[in-house]
């Protein structure tokens, strides 16, 4: 009787230690978020800024290029608009248009300077009433099948 009872605690015995394995331990991956620290933060905008000529396109981009902050200036002649990327810890979209305004040119949020218009070449005159963010398309102005 005694090794019965013995054989029966070993088989129990065996049985607790077995169930105790089926416990398992799923290691969790640990997520690890790597934080991009960004040395800079810069932004990209674009809008509507008035302007006929190679001439005005220096002229405009040499406005925004002095403005602390900028990297890149970009206005497009057909399109009356301009690209500017910025490092927006240093200078905001306002600061950029009052530039170009103080140096004649319209934009979509504010009047050139007259002042500064005034003295802006005669090709550059552009006019108040030119349309800003253009398709880039020829548009009616352009009669180049026009015969004289
Ligand atoms: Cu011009």
């Amino acid at each position: 009787m005694k090794k019965v009872i013995l054989s029966v605690a070993v088989v129990m015995a065996i049985g607790l230690t077995s169930c105790k394995n089926e416990t398992k331990q799923e290691k969790e991956s640990t997520e690890t978020k790597t934080e991009v620290s960004k040395d800079m933060a810069m932004a990209d905008i674009s809008f509507g800024v008035r302007g006929n000529c190679g001439m005005c396109k220096k002229t405009i981009e040499k406005a925004v290029n002095k403005v602390e902050g900028v990297a890149s200036a970009n206005w497009d002649v057909d399109k009356k608009k301009i690209d500017v990327s910025f490092d927006d810890s240093k200078t905001d979209e306002m600061a950029i248009h009052n530039a170009i305004a103080a140096s004649g040119y319209d934009t979509e949020k504010v009047a050139g300077s007259e002042e500064a218009y005034s003295n802006l070449p005669g090709c550059c005159k552009y006019e108040h009433d030119m349309v800003m963010n253009q398709s880039g398309d020829k548009n009616e102005e352009d009669h180049s099948d026009n015969d004289h």
